[in-house]
C-alpha cells in the first residue's frame, strides 16, 4: 500500500478502535453512583475528517490542519431512543462551538454527527458560544440556552480581557437546523440559564445567575427564578434567589443549575455546580437539591456538601479541579445518566436511579454551616448506629472473607 493510504489506514483503525470501546462500571464507592473508567468523549473522538485534511496533494504529510482542544460541558436528550450529547467542543484557537454526538447505550460508542452545529448569530454576533442546556418544552420545541461571550467594548483601551455574558436562546425540532432567538434581556451579566420544561403559571420559567461583572456572581447570590411570558423576546422583568451561597460551603463563590430538573413523584430534583476558591484556584463540584412540584422555585430538599468532586484523572485539565455538568438524561426505568466534564477537558458518565438519587436528598443531612453543627450531626449518627451494631449486628465477624474481598477489591486501587 502505498504511504499516505498506509497512514490513512492506521488513523481510521486507531479512532475505531477509540469509539467503540466498550465502557467499564466502576465500583460504586459510596453506593449512591457509578463512576464508568473511561471518558465519554475526549478531543480524540472527534472525526478524523474535521482535523486532517485527507487530499493527499494538499496535505502530503496527512498532518492535523484543525485542532480540536477539548470536548466539555454538554447537553444532554434522548432522542429516537438514543443517548445525544450536544458537545461543547473547543477548538485549539480557543473557540467553542456545538457539535451533536450520538451513543446507543448512554455510556460508550459515542460517534459525533458528520457536522457540527451552524448556529445563526444575535443581532450581534458572539465571539464565543458555550454550554448548552436542552430542554424539550412542553410547547413541543427544543431549546437550547446557551452562554454568549463579547468583549466588553467599554472597558478601557488595551484591555483585552473584559467579556460580557449574556444568555443566547435557540430553538429546534430535530436538532439539526436551529432557529436564533433573540438574547435573554437581563439588567446583570447571565451564565448558566435553564428552562424549566413544563409552563408555571401560563409562564415560560428560567432558572438564571444574575452576575455583578463576567466573573463574580457577588450581589447575585445564587441561582435565580424568573417568569417569562414569549421565549421569541425573552426578558427577565422580575428574579428571585431560589438556591442562595453562604459563607464557608463548597457553593461560597459561585453556583449555578445544571440541566433542567428531573419531575419524580416527590419533587423536582436539580443537579448544580458549586464554585469555592482555595490558594490553588476556583474548586467547581456538582450538588444536588430538591423543589415543590407545585412549586418549583420553593426548595424542600438541601442534601450538605457535594455529590461529585473531581477524582483522580478527572482532577487534571485544562482548568484543573473542575466537575461541570449541563446534561443528564433519565430513561423509562428510572436510571438517570450524568453527563459531566471534567477540568473543562473531557465528558465523562456516572449512573444512578431516579429513586436512589431522591432518598440521597431527602435524607443526606443539610449543611449547618458551621464545625460544632457537622459535630453535631455526626454524633446523631453514630448514637443510632452503635445501638444497631451492637445489638442487631453484633455477630456479624470483620474478618469474614476478607482474602476474598481484597482480591476482588485490589484492581480498584490501582
Ligand atoms: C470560558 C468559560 C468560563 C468563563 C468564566 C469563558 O471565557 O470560556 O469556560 O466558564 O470564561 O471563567
Ligand atoms: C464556568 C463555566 C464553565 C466552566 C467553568 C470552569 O464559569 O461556565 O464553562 O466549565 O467555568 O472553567
Amino acid at each position: 500500500m502505498e504511504q499516505f493510504k498506509k497512514k490513512l489506514q492506521t488513523l481510521l483503525s486507531e479512532h475505531e478502535i477509540l469509539l467503540s470501546r466498550r465502557n467499564i462500571p466502576l465500583r460504586s464507592c459510596n453506593g449512591i453512583f457509578t463512576r464508568y473508567k473511561y471518558p465519554v468523549l475526549t478531543a480524540a473522538h472527534t472525526p478524523i475528517f474535521w482535523r486532517y485534511d485527507l487530499n493527499e496533494q494538499s496535505n502530503p504529510y496527512l498532518m492535523e490542519r484543525i485542532g480540536v482542544n477539548a470536548t466539555l460541558n454538554s447537553g444532554a436528550i434522548k432522542w429516537n431512543g438514543k443517548y445525544l450529547l450536544v458537545v461543547r467542543v473547543e477548538g485549539v484557537d480557543r473557540k467553542s462551538f456545538f457539535a451533536v454526538a450520538e451513543s446507543p447505550n448512554g455510556v460508550d460508542n459515542f460517534r459525533f454527527w458528520d457536522y457540527p452545529i451552524t448556529m445563526p448569530e444575535d443581532v450581534l454576533p458572539a465571539t464565543n458560544i458555550y454550554d448548552m442546556r436542552l430542554t424539550k418544552h412542553e410547547d413541543g420545541w427544543i431549546y437550547g440556552i446557551f452562554c454568549a461571550e463579547r468583549h466588553d467594548d467599554k472597558a478601557p483601551i488595551g484591555d483585552l480581557s473584559s467579556a460580557v455574558a449574556t444568555a443566547g436562546i435557540a430553538r429546534t425540532k430535530d436538532l439539526k437546523n436551529w432557529e436564533r432567538l433573540p438574547d435573554l434581556k437581563s439588567k446583570s451579566q447571565q451564565r448558566n440559564v435553564v428552562l424549566h420544561p413544563e409552563f408555571v403559571n401560563g409562564k415560560y420559567a428560567l432558572y438564571t445567575r444574575p452576575q455583578d461583572s463576567f466573573i463574580q456572581a457577588g450581589s447575585g447570590f445564587g441561582i435565580g427564578w424568573a417568569l417569562v411570558d414569549d421565549m421569541t423576546r425573552a426578558e427577565i422583568v422580575e428574579e428571585k434567589i431560589i438556591d442562595r451561597r453562604y459563607y464557608h460551603t463548597i457553593k461560597e463563590v459561585k453556583n449555578g443549575e445544571g440541566p433542567h430538573p428531573i419531575k419524580t413523584p416527590y419533587g423536582w430534583l436539580h443537579l448544580a455546580h458549586g464554585v469555592r476558591n482555595c490558594a490553588a484556584g476556583l474548586r467547581y463540584v456538582l450538588y444536588l437539591y430538591m423543589t415543590a412540584l407545585d412549586d418549583p422555585s420553593r426548595v424542600i430538599a438541601e442534601p450538605g456538601g457535594y455529590f461529585m468532586a473531581p477524582e483522580k484523572d478527572e482532577r487534571v485539565g485544562d482548568v484543573s479541579n473542575v466537575l461541570f455538568s449541563n446534561g443528564w438524561i433519565v430513561d423509562e426505568d428510572g436510571t438517570v445518566f450524568i453527563y459531566y466534564a471534567s477540568s473543562d477537558t473531557r465528558m465523562h458518565v456516572a449512573t444512578s436511579t431516579v429513586d436512589k438519587l431522591v432518598d440521597y436528598c431527602m435524607n443526606t443531612p443539610s449543611d449547618g454551616l458551621s464545625s460544632s453543627a457537622s459535630v453535631e450531626t455526626l454524633k446523631k449518627l453514630i448514637d443510632k448506629n452503635l445501638k444497631i451494631q451492637n445489638g442487631k449486628y453484633s455477630d456479624l465477624n470483620k474478618e469474614y472473607d476478607c482474602v476474598e474481598l481484597e482480591n476482588a477489591l485490589l484492581p480498584q486501587f490501582d
